[in-house]
């Protein structure tokens, strides 16, 4: 643990006060902004909006002085210390400023799995009040309407959805109780990312690896995929946080028979999440060679369209989303050189996992995380936070759970002040 949360705001205030310059992606102006209005050597303070100037990478140039529209692509050049080679399909930031996918995790049918692949099935909190859970529905209906919220991540247990066999083949009844947070989802008008939450295992096995070979994790993505073949706001994530996986070449044929089950089952156009090693973590997804690996994954007909790669970060000292406090926006360590590198590749990333305690340096690393994924939008789909559902918001350190009193919903304070598209982070406004 770096900061403390006492008198933290007030703290940073002064440090930066006391610098001379703002560094890369500080702030650098804005009502009320009594910090350095300069940057470091090699970024430039950029307008965002009246609240809000940041350094950016680059050289002034008049895109620079005027408000980036949220409407019309705002081409960037981006630099580089190393330089991108010449096969890099761009290097040039289009960014549209806006993040296209916004969530929320809805959890509670993953409960009573471990990080090993085994599933407590008798752990399962559906968030269903119909089934004694959180009320995920009403979660929902509330993030799309008073937050403008539009994408929700529904984990749940392979194990819960077989009944708890080896095998690809839907329990009718377990299926049944999924399909009813899904379809509570797909009613919202929100796009719904179907997330098998089992670390690359199935009860400590890893799948194409020791575990269950490949045809049976694609015959369980093939049923999944049949149900929702003719749904175009579902998105297929293949698997939740693989880690450990030895070969990571040989789970990209495990990927590989995901993407190519589910495409064949006639879910032909719909958004696939591709996930790497080490927790689908964004800042080692290209350098310990998760993101080599799965750009050889393709659809049948050869093209990578609508093939996303997922990635997870949070915000705490080891990234394990565990504790309360943030100490990093990640933005140096992991979206900026992933943003390269997607750029180079033609490729975009989904970040399907982030979040922090409802604390004031959560408040700032995150919402600055935020502005950067959306100033890199071109490359970014969007990010999903982690987790409402069946948790409880008084215990739970992570909770982005709302609370409910009448009609009225109360979102946590990173919901309100990061999360939310209406909070403003997206264009680095931050706290409303
Ligand atoms: C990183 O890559 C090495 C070499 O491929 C592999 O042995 C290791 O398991 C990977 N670590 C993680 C956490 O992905
Ligand atoms: C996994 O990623 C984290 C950061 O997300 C990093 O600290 C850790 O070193 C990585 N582990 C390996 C083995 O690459
Ligand atoms: C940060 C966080 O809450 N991560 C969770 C991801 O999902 C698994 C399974 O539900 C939890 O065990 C982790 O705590």
């Amino acid at each position: 643990m770096i900061r403390i949360s006492v008198g933290f705001v007030l703290a940073a205030g002064l440090i930066l006060k006391a610098s001379a310059q703002a560094s890369l992606y500080g702030q650098c102006g804005g009502t009320g902004w009594t910090g350095p209005t300069t940057c470091v050597s090699g970024s430039t303070c950029t307008f965002s909006n009246s609240y809000y100037s940041q350094c950016l990478p680059g050289s002034a140039s008049s895109s620079s002085t005027s408000k980036p529209t949220t409407t019309s692509t705002t081409p960037v050049s981006t630099t580089s210390s190393s330089a991108p080679s010449a096969t890099c399909s761009s290097t040039t930031r289009r960014a549209t400023g806006t993040l296209s996918h916004v969530g929320i995790n809805i959890s509670g049918f993953d409960f009573g799995c471990d990080t090993s692949g085994n599933c407590v099935l008798t752990q399962v909190d559906p968030p269903l009040k119909q089934y004694g859970g959180g009320d995920g529905q009403g979660q929902m209906t509330h993030f799309v309407n008073d937050d403008g919220f539009n994408t929700f991540r529904l984990p749940v247990g392979w194990q819960f959805l077989t009944g708890g066999s080896e095998s690809g083949t839907l329990n009718a009844a377990n299926f049944a109780e999924y399909d009813a947070l899904v379809t509570a989802c797909l009613n919202t008008g929100a796009s719904c990312i179907v997330d098998i939450h089992n670390y690359a295992r199935f009860n400590g096995a890893i799948i194409g690896q020791g575990g269950p070979s490949n045809a049976v994790f694609a015959q369980l993505w093939s049923s999944l995929a049949a149900k929702y073949a003719s749904q175009p706001k579902i998105i297929f994530g293949v698997m939740n946080e693989p880690h450990d996986v030895p070969d990571i070449n040989m789970w990209a044929q495990s990927v590989q028979a995901a993407v190519t089950a589910i495409r064949n089952a006639g879910a032909t156009s719909q958004i696939i999440l591709l996930p790497g090693n080490n927790y689908t973590s964004a800042q080692t997804f290209v350098s310990n060679g998760s993101g080599a690996a799965l750009l050889t994954v393709k659809n049948p007909d050869g093209s990578t369209t609508n093939l996303v790669f997922d990635v997870h970060k949070y915000l705490d000292s080891d990234n394990s989303g565990t504790h309360s406090e943030c100490v990093t926006n990640n933005i140096a360590s992991s979206w900026e050189p992933l943003a390269e590198w997607l750029r180079c590749n033609g490729r975009q990333a989904f970040n399907t996992e982030t979040g922090g305690g409802n604390v004031a340096s959560c408040v700032q690393f995150l919402c600055e995380q935020i502005a950067y994924q959306a100033q890199n939008s071109d490359v970014f789909l969007g990010y999903v936070g982690w987790a409402a559902g069946s948790f409880s918001p008084s215990t739970y350190v992570l909770s982005e759970v709302p609370t409910q009193s009448g009609s009225t919903w109360t979102d946590s304070l990173l919901v309100k002040s990061c999360l939310a598209p209406n909070s403003g982070s997206q264009s680095g406004s931050t706290g409303q």
